[in-house]
């Protein structure tokens, strides 16, 4: 897959049933609002094509909430003769498909050979259309290459499912002479949706006329028209979605624009999206000159971001694996706020924004989570869905005992992701200066975070203050105390929180005034904020410079050399076993390393060097976390090791595109698509805010001649050209 020469165009050459599912993930387009798995319009056995739209969630048992898979409105099936025509009915040649990054549209075309000379060209295209939120089109044209009776059919169909669970019952649906609509309600949260297909078919003597088939919950139009040996056919699909989130009756809305669509025309639409798309890659577009994977990956994942980032709301956020897929079950992590975040607030700031004002919707769950726990505050879930609630589940199957399950852990224990939206806010002030966020929403997502990190700490007599029993971000190793991470991005927190609440007091009295009534704050709480933060014992040992990850890790084994052998296939984790693990060193993704990431300025140049050499060395890069390779190449440029950092950005950016865990099946590893901006730009071009502006320290891998980049910084557009020295 992939990596051609081409810099903006995600090619595949020949088809492979065994890697369709990642072929899917790879081939998703969207718009900001929903996604669409690259499976194929005219079906495929074993398929697990899939559209997911944002906040159209759904309950089910054990994971709380999923996004429901949303009606099936791409489909478009066609027949020679009796015979089904899809990739497993014919023999196919001259087979090719490319996503056009520059624009999302996703093309498709083949030569398809069936029984009894049935000879065809088929040529696919469809996008799902930039800046604006509902709409779809497609388009498909048939060439006969021999005379053929052709039979299509294309309409709406209910019956999908989340991996065996059904989600929707159909409350309507109508078929008219070229129209099909389909209502439907989602079982457990009642959320109703519309969509409306307006279909034309243009064969060689004209506008073809459909018949009607009303079979339940599938309305469709049927084509039959025969074609001599060099004619063709056209047949364009454009399709509107319309929730009763946005619009109380979503069928006439829905209707109306499907007809709009129609109006507007394939080449209207094109225009449309087009125009939106050149003012997203305008805003964020990365070039490197020299190195075609590494320029293919970054733009695979900008693409991917911004088909995923919520366009048209601010209550969704991006989910750990996007709308590509089913895994995490939609839900959003720490990876949004710390991986995939600070590219949207470096360059499409109101898209962070609103993402950073999930969170606030979400402070009652958050203020919910804490005081179950017997906490103040707000503490954020582990994983959210559609409110603030925690969402975590409690157990998984387990993978190496199928019947036995996993107990999960994170829901309570991995408490860092408060910390870590505090400081995603006070990254988005930092890099927009936008004042209002700060006033509006992102004082009190800090404010709030920092009261629970100081009920959360637990005064002891050695005069520190503890967190004992958390997870960090390496997640192989369990109920710990005093991560290092956890312990000193909650110091930060509370620090921020207090400049923060004394820069309120100071300029903005009344909104102070209001605010701190409202979150129960005084001067006796401030004051234990700056306790904490200066008291909250970080485990560091003075001779090595070594910030030990939690206390106790450096009294931990090595991993055995021979599960570091080569040539595995599964995580260290995986090989010795969830317990076992736990006895060693290893570590699933960066954890000092992480904080070193965020908190550059707490780490002095020879400290850094010698937890990094001593920490990338015990990192389980190639199949612990996708979140890690990023930030290690990252962590690496910045001590100066490029080659090594290089080697950790392939890494990353081959994650999805390659597919180097053989997990991408389940969507798209969003974090590993941020982490990979972060990579090039805190990493590679050395980029960081100054007081008044900001500065690059640049250290380019060998192979790449130029670098630039597309900021927007405190409101202003910057083009950073970087050449190689
Ligand atoms: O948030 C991550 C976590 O850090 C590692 N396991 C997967 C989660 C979702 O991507």
């Amino acid at each position: 897959m992939g990596a051609t020469e081409h810099p903006w165009t995600v090619s595949e050459t020949g088809f492979d049933a065994s890697s369709q599912h990642h072929s899917e993930t790879v081939f998703t387009i969207g718009n900001g609002q929903h996604c669409l798995r690259g499976g194929f319009e005219e079906g495929f056995p074993g398929e697990q094509t899939a559209g997911f739209a944002h906040r159209i969630w759904d309950q089910l048992p054990v994971f709380g909430e999923e996004l429901a898979a949303l009606p099936r409105w791409w489909g478009v099936q066609l027949w020679a003769g009796d015979r089904p025509v899809r990739l497993d009915t014919g023999d196919v040649d001259d087979y090719r498909r490319n996503l056009d990054l520059r624009t999302g549209v996703l093309s498709r075309s083949y030569r398809w050979h069936g029984p009894q000379q049935a000879d065809l060209a088929l040529s696919w295209q469809r996008f799902i259309v930039a800046g604006q939120p509902s709409l779809a089109v497609i388009q498909l044209e048939v060439q006969a290459l021999a005379p053929v009776l052709l039979w299509l059919r294309s309409g709406l169909s209910a019956a999908v499912d989340n991996a065996g669970l059904v989600h929707w019952e159909v409350a309507g649906q109508q078929v008219e002479a070229e129209r099909v609509e389909l209502s439907t309600r989602t079982r457990s949260s009642g959320i109703g949706l519309a969509v409306v297909a307006e279909v034309r078919c243009l064969g060689p003597s004209g506008p073809i006329t459909a018949t009607r088939a009303d079979e339940p919950g599938a309305p469709s139009l049927e084509y039959r028209v025969s074609l001599a040996a060099g004619e063709r056919l056209l047949l364009t699909k454009y399709v509107a979605l319309a929730s009763d989130l946005e619009a109380s009756a979503p069928l006439p809305v829905a209707r109306e624009q499907a007809g709009e669509a129609v109006r507007l025309g394939w080449d209207g639409l094109r225009a449309a999206n087009d125009a939106a798309w050149a003012e997203i890659w305008a805003a964020c577009d990365i070039e490197i000159d020299g190195d075609p994977e590494a320029q293919l990956a970054i733009r695979f994942a900008l693409f991917q971001l911004n088909i995923a980032a919520p366009r048209f709301t601010d209550r969704a956020s991006i989910g750990a694996k996007t709308l590509s897929g089913l895994g995490y079950r939609h839900h959003v992590f720490w990876d949004t706020e710390i991986f995939m975040l600070p590219m949207f607030s470096f360059t499409q700031p109101e898209l962070a924004a609103g993402m950073l004002r999930y969170r606030w919707h979400g402070l009652d769950g958050a203020r919910r989570k804490a005081a179950e726990a017997g906490r103040r505050g707000a503490q954020f879930p582990w994983e959210a869905a559609s409110t603030g609630d925690e969402v975590t589940p409690r157990w998984i199957p387990d993978p190496d005992h199928p019947g036995r399950q996993v107990p999960v852990l994170s829901g309570d224990r991995e408490v860092h992701v408060t910390a870590d939206i505090g400081y995603a806010v006070w990254q988005h002030w930092q890099a927009t200066n936008d004042q209002q966020f700060l006033l509006d929403y992102g004082a009190e997502l800090i404010l709030s975070g920092a009261q629970f990190w100081a009920s959360a700490a637990v005064a002891e007599p050695d005069g520190h203050y503890h967190l004992r029993g958390v997870i960090g971000p390496d997640e192989y190793h369990e109920v710990v105390d005093d991560n290092a991470f956890t312990n000193q991005l909650a110091s930060w927190h509370l620090h921020a929180a207090g400049a923060l609440a004394a820069w309120l007091a100071e300029h903005q009295p009344q909104h102070w005034a209001r605010l701190s009534a409202e979150l129960g704050l005084n001067a006796s709480e401030l004051a234990l904020w700056l306790e904490v933060a200066a008291a909250l014992y970080v485990p560091f040992e003075p001779e090595s410079g070594l910030i030990e990850q939690f206390a106790g890790y450096f009294d931990l084994d090595e991993l055995p050399p021979e599960v570091q052998a080569p040539g595995r296939t599964v995580s260290w984790q995986r090989l010795l076993g969830f317990e076992e693990i736990q006895r060693t060193r290893a570590i699933k993704q960066p954890d000092v390393l992480m904080l070193a990431h965020l908190l550059p300025d707490q780490f002095s140049a020879e400290q850094l060097r010698a937890n990094q050499d001593f920490y990338d060395l015990r990192t389980d890069h190639e199949y612990g976390s996708s979140l890690g390779p990023a930030i290690s190449a990252a962590v690496a440029a910045r001590v100066g090791e490029v080659e090594l950092a290089y080697l950790h950005f392939l890494q990353a950016a081959r994650t999805d595109l390659a597919d180097v865990r053989g997990n991408a099946d389940d969507g798209i590893h969003g974090a590993a698509a941020g982490g990979l901006w972060q990579a090039v730009v805190f990493g590679f071009a050395g980029f960081e805010l100054t007081a008044d502006g900001w500065r690059i320290r640049p250290q380019l891998p060998r192979q790449w001649r130029r670098l630039v980049i597309n900021l927007t910084v405190r409101g202003r557009r910057e083009r950073i050209e970087i050449p190689r020295p």
